[in-house]
Order: C-alpha cells, then structure tokens, then sequence
C-alpha cells in the first residue's frame, strides 16, 4: 500500500517566535547617528480604526522635520527596544524562542540612504541584538526593508520612484550581507511588498497629489524597483555567504467569492492574482501574464531596464514568506466594506472580527499555506500572525484568554496543513511585545506576550509584564505545537 512520508506533526527543526520591525520597537529615533526615516514623519491615526498611513506629502513632512517631538510621531519612541533589548531577548528565550524576526532600519546603516561610508555605530548596534541571540540559540530572521527607509532619499529623488534607489539600496545590502556574513541565516528583502500598491509607508513616494490612475502608475514603477533591488540583493548573498536564505514577504490576503455566481468567482480570482503578483516575480522570477494584461488595460506603463527582465529571471527567492491576518471577500458588484491592514474588502458573514473589524480566519490559514504551497512549492514561512487587542491590567496580570484562542485556532489550522503536505518552516507571530501600531500609531492596540506600560501618548515605565499568554506560548514551543491547551 502507498505510504505518505510528509510529517503529520510539527518538524523537529520548526522555528517558533515572534516578529518585529525597528520603527515600531527600537525608539532611539535621533541617537548614534541615525537619520530620519519615512515611518517617523508619519503622525499618529486622529481615528484609531482609520490608516494613518497615506496621508503624507510634501506639508506633512515639512511639518514633521519642524517638530523634533515624539508625541505625535510615535514610531520615533517605539517601546525602547534600543536600550531594552537584553531583557526582552532574555524573555524570548524563556519562552523557548528558535526564531527573532526583525528588521534593520536602513538609517541606521546609512543615515542619508546614499553615503558611501556605513555608520559604525549603527552597525554595532546591531552586532549586540545578535550577540545576545546566539547567547540563547535564538535563529535570527533580518528584514532589510520594513515599512521605512531613510527619509533624505524621500526628499531627493521621491523614494522608489527613482531607480537610483535601486543601486542606494543595494549598496546598503551589501554592507549589510558582508558585515553580518555567518551570523544570519535568513533574510527578507521587503516586508508585504504588496502594500506598496497603498503608497507612502512601502515606497517612500510621495504621490498623495496625483489622481488616481497616475499613482497607481507611479506606485507600481516604484515597486518594480524594489522587485529588481530584491532580486539583486538575493543575488548578493548567495555570492556573499552561501549558507544564507533570501524570502519574500508578502501581506497574503486570501479572497472569497462573495457568491458562486462565476462573475463574482472571476472577481475574487482576479484580486487574488493581483495580491500573488509579487510573489509570483520573486519566486519564479518574471511578470505574470495576467498582470502584464491588466496593466495594460488599466493604462500603466512601467518602465524596465533592458537588462531587469534576466536580473528577475536568474535569482529568484529561496523561501516564501507572508503574513496573516484576514481573508477578504469580493463580487463582481462592490459590496459593504471592513477593515484591514493593507486593503478593505467585503464582509463575511461567517466570521468574527477583532476590535479593529479585522475578519478573523483560521481555515482561511489552512486554505492559504496549501494553495501557496500548490503554487509555489518553495518551503513557506509565516512571518506574522496574531491579534491586536485592548488589554486589562488587574492586579499586575493580564488575562488575555482572547489572544490564547486566536493564536491556538491559526496554529491548529497550520498543523492541518502540515498534515496536507505543506513544507512549512516556521511561525513568527507578530509582535511578541507590545509595540507600536503600524497602521494607526498607537499603543493601545497590543499583539504581545509581554505587556510593555506604555499609554497612546507615550506616558509610562516601559515596564515589561508577562502575560498569560506568555506561559502558554511557552508550552507550545517546549510541546513542538503538541500542547495547546
Ligand atoms: C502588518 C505589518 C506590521 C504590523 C502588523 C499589524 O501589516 O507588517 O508592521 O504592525 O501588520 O498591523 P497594525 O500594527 O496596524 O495592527
């Protein structure tokens, strides 16, 4: 009789942990030389449910570089990871951490993103985050790019919309790749390099004045960029330390038909195409046809190099990464809207929703790791998944039952797909200490295991608690996702 040899468990090597990215975590916006990045002139949401991602232009940046505060620039502050870090590594590896996902701010490295000389300290500062992980085994996961770059490239040449990027990028990779060479095994280039398509926060292009046809024109050449800069930076480190592996991330958003009605179905499948578009070129290395039909349709010109099309084709990624929060639904007729963290989309009535309108769907992670797989057949990596939540101090606890459920819920969903035959390399759930919110700039919204006293205008001790779900966490990683009680 045939005999299945995929696992029906865990793997032994799977990497459990949490993710992060510099400007939500480290604060120490102005110190050891750094420059000023993107993700520090954005001001704070007015309305936690809205974005506060796109409203940036050349006012609200003139404005931002006046106001040498944190109050309204929360990313600047983050929860003081820069002088924290050894304690917070320290309560990682407690609860059994294999894997640390952050990433480095490029201004850091190179405070204006085009000098030719690095920036030591930064450099060192990075070398101790390290340093500390190998004291506990703890793998480290680098992104090079996370939602901000130096904001000086912003103001000379308008982000990723000027290819010059590409080579400022690169040379920052480099540095990177060599100065690090045997210290890291695994690397992102661009996190949901997809949310570039939103504008400001991923490309660093200022666009907020275009109409709407023209920025999606200009959005999509700055990303072609960045696919390009992705693909030579994969390059890079195979050439620079062979052991290394280079993935893409992207914010994976699965759609449902909202009917089974084919026009809706077509509807959904096109959304679909456009969200797996990029991982389509960095892990098989060219445009989709079906993109390459809608841009011209949709009157987008991108402009490529005559050599880009081979630089895509010859380093394709070594393993496919993605985040995941919710699925969407679509029709061929537009229906009521919720919320997201790069898009809206359609209600489903079928789920339950955090307190952000956030649809929550744990089968939704199983039917995404199998047709990621089935697509791809590269190993898959979920670097991001959880829940942002109000938390309660009680009596110096926090009880946060709600977070064990969803976690517990995705994990059981991904342990099914491993028993799908997903080769699937590991977990690391977003934010396992309070941070900073990406999309609204406040403090209020908690993924962690840790609880970080910290309010929305940044009044507190910065005192870190454990929570409940810091215990069970550590269950499940010393269990290998046996023990999800
Ligand atoms: C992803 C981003 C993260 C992040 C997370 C949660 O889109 O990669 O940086 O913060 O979403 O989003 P938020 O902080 O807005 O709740």
């Amino acid at each position: 009789m045939y005999k299945s040899s995929f696992p029906k468990e865990f793997p032994k090597e799977f990497l459990w942990g949490g993710a992060t990215a510099a400007n939500q975590i480290e604060g120490a916006w102005n110190v050891d030389g750094k420059g000023l990045t993107t993700a520090e002139v954005v001001r704070k949401a007015d309305d936690r449910k809205k974005m506060s991602m796109n409203v940036v232009d050349a006012k609200s940046i003139k404005e931002a570089t006046n106001d040498l505060t944190t109050v309204n620039y929360p990313k600047r502050r983050g929860v003081d990871f820069y002088h924290h870090y050894k304690e917070d590594i320290k309560l990682f590896a407690e609860m059994g951490f294999k894997v640390f996902r952050f990433s480095i701010a490029w201004a850091r490295i190179f405070p204006q993103g085009d000098e030719q000389q690095a920036n030591e300290k930064g450099l060192a500062f990075y070398d101790r985050v390290l340093d500390e992980l190998e004291k506990y085994n703890i793998e480290p996961l680098i992104t090079l790019s996370h939602y901000e770059m130096p904001l000086a490239l912003t103001q000379k040449q308008n982000g990723w919309l000027d290819r010059r990027t590409i080579a400022d990028f690169t040379h920052y990779t480099e540095v990177v790749f060599k100065h690090y060479r045997g210290r890291v095994r695994y690397w992102l280039s661009f996190n949901e390099i997809n949310t570039g398509t939103w504008g400001f926060h991923e490309t660093g292009v200022v666009d907020s004045h275009l109409k709407k046809q023209e920025q999606e024109n200009v959005r999509y050449q700055a990303l072609h960029h960045q696919l390009v800069a992705s693909a030579i930076a994969t390059k890079q480190l195979h050439e620079i330390d062979p052991e290394a592996k280079m993935g893409c991330m992207l914010a994976r958003m699965q759609t449902y038909s909202a009917t089974c009605k084919p026009e809706d179905v077509r509807a959904a499948q096109l959304e679909d195409q456009k969200n797996l578009f990029f991982t389509d070129v960095q892990a098989r290395g060219e445009y989709p046809e079906f993109m390459n039909r809608y841009f011209s349709e949709n009157g987008i010109q991108i402009k490529m190099a005559a050599h880009d099309q081979q630089v895509l084709a010859e380093s394709p990624v070594d393993f496919v990464s993605f985040s995941y929060y919710m699925t969407t639904v679509t029709s061929a007729i537009a229906e009521e809207e919720v919320n997201g963290n790069m898009s809206t989309g359609g209600r489903n009535k079928y789920l339950e929703e955090s307190d952000w309108g956030w649809q929550i769907d744990p089968v939704g992670l199983r039917i995404t790791l199998n047709e990621m797989w089935d697509r791809y057949r590269k190993p898959l990596f979920i670097v991001e998944n959880g829940l942002g939540a109000l938390d309660k101090l009680e009596s110096g606890k926090i009880h946060d039952d709600y977070r064990i459920n969803y976690l517990r819920k995705h994990i059981e969903q991904m342990k099914q797909a491993i028993k799908d035959g997903v080769q699937l390399m590991g977990y690391t759930m977003w934010g396992p200490i309070d941070l900073i919110s990406f999309s609204t700039s406040e403090m209020s919204k908690r993924y962690g295991f840790i609880y970080v006293d910290q309010d929305d205008e940044g009044n507190g001790s910065l005192k870190r608690i454990k929570k409940d779900s810091f215990y069970w966490y550590k269950k499940v990683i010393l269990s290998n996702g046996e023990d999800l009680a």
